[in-house]
């Protein structure tokens, strides 16, 4: 390893730390599905000196001087993101996807409004009101739900109902846990009918959309996009945030985020941003989100072919969510574990109307995005599956746990991660 050559010298105990991971994910199958692998320019550009430079302000409109060159990396962040995504506006210095979700709120709402958003344990986020954060003490959240689990299709019906009761300000769609695509059409009608603003959060989809592998919610006529860049979009860790045509509330979004929400930029994630973005637009970009779905499909099959319940029935997108508890009699945080030691992982979930806590629930939470980006295709997906459910039946059987261990280790060596996508 020779790319922390100068932290190796310095400091040995954070460069364990790095190397150690560096280890983990070369060797290790990474199936969080809000995980990806980065591409060297986008950790270069990360690490670079613009970490020195603090930019409040936007291009052209900024609080201190020498500002030519993050002028210069955040106007390219900014047109590439709206080329992405086909937007007329693109707020680009959100820290994470939280952020970007709260100066949305800042910018739509004011205190007291009403947001209409998925129900968390049906696979909406914690920034789209979950009691234990401080958005809810300013802003008041109502639900809606999957009608069946099995299927996953939204109650469209009973939100429609709880819309016209309560009047939101914003109806929410997007989620974290959630493996169909939604009925937009559906979403922006109701927006529409009580007046809201729509907007959808695409954190874990924004690289589908962006390699055109799922719909552009902008073309069913959504208003705001928020998002994180790091997952299915393959950026640095950080937010976005995107609206269709409307000027006036990406002026509101600027004024949200700086000075509302943030101090300075982190222009060094801008330039990563630019670059993932950049790599983003390139035509090889939506062979991989294409391969993404396809594998994820793969490793549905598996899962259906051995009995296993999954929440919707399966997947259309990149995600899968497992009842193991109900299938296999073991729970997710135990499944989580299990797979961790033999080189896989993933994260424990709930499912919808799980009877576990959220410490221990019924599920566990898959995806395909990083091993589309190792090259995985079809076939090997397929085997990731059979692996990870031969592990759940083995438990308590080392041998056979060592030899999965191996087993995976073996194809991680023979797909390792690029350093390139372009
Ligand atoms: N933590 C992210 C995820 O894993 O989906 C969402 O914030």
């Amino acid at each position: 390893m020779n790319l922390y050559e100068s932290i190796k010298k310095q400091d040995k105990e954070v460069f364990d730390a790095i190397a150690g991971e560096e280890e983990r994910e070369r060797d290790g199958l990474e199936l969080i599905p809000s995980e990806n692998y980065v591409s060297k320019a986008v950790r270069e550009a990360q690490g670079s000196i613009l970490t020195n430079k603090y930019s409040e302000g936007y291009p052209g409109k900024r609080y201190y001087g020498g500002q030519p060159f993050t002028d210069m990396v955040e106007n390219i962040a900014i047109d590439r993101a709206k080329k992405l995504f086909g937007a007329k506006f693109a707020n680009v210095q959100t820290h994470a996807g939280a952020n970007a979700n709260i100066a949305m709120y800042m910018a739509l709402l004011e205190p007291g409004d009403t947001v209409l958003g998925m129900d968390l344990s049906h696979g909406g986020h914690l920034t789209h009101g979950h009691p234990v954060t401080y958005i809810t003490k300013f802003f008041n959240f109502v639900r809606y739900k999957m009608k069946d689990p099995d299927t996953g299709e939204i109650d469209y019906d009973e939100m429609r109902r709880v819309a016209q009761e309560h009047k939101p300000k914003i109806v929410l769609a997007g989620f974290s846990a959630y493996p169909r695509e939604l009925d937009y059409e559906k979403f922006v009608s109701i927006a529409k009918e009580v007046g809201a603003y729509s907007v959808i959060d695409i954190a874990h989809i924004a690289g589908l959309i962006a390699g055109k592998a799922v719909k552009n919610p902008f073309d069913y006529g959504f208003d705001v996009m928020t998002s994180t860049t790091h997952k299915t979009l393959r950026g640095p860790r950080g937010g976005l945030i995107l609206t269709r045509e409307n000027e006036e509330i990406g002026k509101k979004v600027d004024k949200a985020v700086f000075p509302g929400l943030q101090g300075g930029p982190l222009m060094h994630v801008i330039a990563a941003k630019a670059v993932a973005f950049g790599e983003a637009l390139h035509p090889n970009f939506q062979t991989y989100a294409a391969q993404i779905l396809k594998n994820a499909k793969a490793m549905e099959e598996i899962f259906r072919a051995r009995g296993v319940r999954m929440i919707t029935g399966g997947t259309s997108n990149h995600l899968i969510l497992a009842d193991v508890y109900g299938s296999l009699g073991i729970s997710g945080k135990e499944a989580e574990q299990l797979l961790d030691e033999v080189g896989i992982t993933l994260n424990k979930n709930s499912i919808a109307d799980d009877t576990r806590g959220p410490m221990d629930p019924s599920g566990i939470r898959f995806g395909t995005p990083a091993i589309t980006t190792r090259g995985f295709k079809e076939a090997e997906s397929a085997h990731v599956a059979e692996l990870m459910l031969d592990a759940l039946a083995s438990r308590d059987d080392k041998n056979k746990l060592q030899q999965i261990r191996a087993e995976i280790k073996a194809g991680c060596e023979k797909f390792p991660i690029p350093d390139s996508f372009v």
